[in-house]
């Protein structure tokens, strides 16, 4: 039976009293190969999907909380705190329910999907909307942390980097060893932190030998890495990836040129261009800011910097239900027509 990855992988993750872990059974997502998909963008490749979406709260951000929460409860603290764009709130809100904490999540007003918002105020979250966006939220949360006893858990905590870690350990075991290339999208850039931490720590553990290079897509409006400075009012449709001031910024440079990778940015058009495709062609629905890495591995093929051959692994970092609000806005409307056969036939146009 599967224990949640802090059992699963007990050469990376150690706790000195086991009854201190909290874990929601999260990790042991799907690597999905996309044949169709790579057909559509880049029939030269072998295309796989980690589709984090089928983590308990239907994102990436549960590796990381089951540490950061875990830790948090063999250091004796009561209740835990964060910013979030909604996926991190969500986890941390499911997390703290678990372990019978308190959790507070600061999000900005108006801008998080509505699934997200829903699994933080049914889990039992103090919910503070604040009228500013997630990088306001992010300095607020810091300084309470900082001078109140409660437990930042936003990727500035490193247990949070070090359970995300765990999505590398998973791929490497699927495919025996790391791909050609690992694209993701970046935000706050934990994520692509997390994933370099592991892919080396793999590696320094024997049971790898290459690495992959790791390629990051921020969205158009909210690409300060790209940019090369702060963005003051970051916009784009994908509210998880709305990030101007990214917390671990040089990490995921450094992640970008160990690794011989690159972080670049895509357009909304491009993203939602992605998120309806994946759905459509492979039956596998994410959110808009997961497709980011897609939208990115259709822009590098265009620009021919993808090597033949090679094997690709994208992430989609959060389910496609979170969002349903997006989902409607791209699709084709559904048609309306009375209850007889005669009229359905009519208009499948039989
Ligand atoms: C679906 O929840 O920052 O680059 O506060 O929800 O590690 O930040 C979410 C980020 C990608 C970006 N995809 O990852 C939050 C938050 C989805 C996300 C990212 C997020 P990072």
């Amino acid at each position: 039976m599967w224990k949640g990855v802090i059992r699963a992988y007990p050469d990376f993750y150690h706790f000195a009293d086991e009854r201190h872990v909290v874990t929601i059974l999260e990790g042991n997502t799907p690597l999905i190969p996309a044949p169709r998909l790579a057909a559509k963008i880049n029939p030269d490749i072998s295309l796989f999907l980690k589709y984090e979406g089928l983590n308990p709260t239907a994102s990436f951000k549960d590796r990381g909380m089951t540490l950061a929460v875990s830790r948090a409860v063999e250091a004796g603290s009561r209740s835990v705190i964060c910013a979030s764009t909604g996926n991190t709130s969500a986890s941390a809100a499911a997390y703290a329910a678990r372990a019978g904490l308190k959790a507070v999540v600061v999000i900005p007003e108006g801008k998080i999907a509505l699934g997200k918002l829903a699994q933080a105020m049914i889990q039992g979250a103090v919910v503070v909307k604040i009228l500013g966006n997630f990088d306001e939220a992010l300095t607020v949360v810091r300084k309470i942390s900082d001078e109140y006893p409660v437990t930042l858990v936003n990727s500035l905590n490193p247990h949070r980097i070090d359970g995300q870690r765990s999505a590398a350990f998973e791929v490497c075991d699927v495919l025996g060893e790391p791909p050609e290339y690992h694209m993701l999208p970046v935000g706050n850039a934990g994520n692509i932190t997390a994933y370099w931490a592991g892919y080396k720590a793999y590696r320094d553990a024997g049971k790898i030998k290459t690495l992959p290079k790791m390629w990051g897509f921020q969205a158009e409006g909210a690409a300060p890495i790209v940019r090369g400075h702060v963005v003051e009012k970051p916009e784009t449709v994908a509210t998880a990836i709305r990030i101007g001031n990214p917390a671990s910024w040089k990490k995921a440079e450094a992640a970008r040129d160990e690794s011989g990778g690159l972080i670049d940015m895509v357009t909304d058009q491009e993203i939602l261009d992605a998120y309806q495709m994946v759905a459509s062609t492979e039956g596998v629905f994410c959110e808009p800011a997961s497709a980011a890495s897609l939208a990115g591995l259709v822009k590098k093929t265009r620009q021919g910097l993808v090597e033949k051959g090679s094997r690709v692994v994208c992430t989609l970092t959060g389910h496609g239900l979170k969002d349903p609000d997006n989902a409607i806005k791209v699709s084709a409307e559904p048609i309306t027509c009375e209850a007889e056969m005669k009229k359905v036939l009519n208009v499948l146009g039989f």
